[in-house]
């Protein structure tokens, strides 16, 4: 009696396995630290750590709840319509177009503004600003981004709080369905290659 995990039937059941995981991902995928792809719409609602990060939260339309993400780098999807929601008093939210880069450095989940000027600041807010800013309050009110291919920035307009900053960056094709794709075919190949040495 064989006990290879690799019979025909077991390679089979994996290989369905890795095929529907592939496809019918999550809509929000943690790509790498602090970085998340959200590829249908969602209302982020957002409360903070202090003067020093935001903490998103939001329900996938499959019931998945992510809570009190700091400072998110979010892939969004060409397409979709994602809401912000303040929840807590002070620290009003905008979004930002891509002049930001100019005195934004760090990495995902720790960006940083490097300046604290509110005419700079002010200057790279979307139009029509209050559009895009959304105001503190219990709750506060909610802003839509429908929005283009581009990488885009959020801060909190209080010039003095550089750390309530991050990255929202804006793409056509889902990142996970390419990632997925790609780490379903290498181990598909992975394991084929190894079926195929067991059954020589
Ligand atoms: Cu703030």
């Amino acid at each position: 009696m064989s006990t290879s995990p690799f019979t025909s039937t077991s390679f089979k059941i994996v290989a369905c396995l890795l095929f529907l995981s592939a496809v019918s991902h999550a809509s929000t995928t943690l790509v790498s630290p602090s970085r998340y792809a959200v590829t249908q719409g969602v209302a982020f609602t957002l409360n903070n750590n202090g003067a020093s990060q935001f903490l998103f939260n939001w329900t996938d339309p499959e019931g998945t709840s992510w809570t009190n993400i700091p400072n998110p780098t979010l892939v969004l999807t060409l397409g979709q319509t994602y809401t912000f929601q303040r929840i807590s008093s002070f620290h009003p939210f905008a979004i930002m177009n891509d002049t930001a880069a100019n005195f934004i450095t760090g990495t995902d989940g720790a960006f940083v503004r490097t300046t604290s000027d509110s005419t700079t600041i002010n200057a790279a807010i979307l139009t029509p600003t209050t559009d895009y800013t959304a105001q503190p309050g219990t709750p506060g009110n909610t802003i839509s981004f429908a929005q283009t291919i581009e990488t885009y920035w959020y801060t909190c307009t209080v010039p003095s709080h550089t750390g309530m900053t991050g990255q929202l960056s804006v793409i056509a094709i889902p990142e996970p369905s390419v990632v997925g794709l790609v780490a379903m075919g290498l181990t598909l190949a992975a394991l084929g290659r190894r079926f195929i040495l067991r059954t020589k």
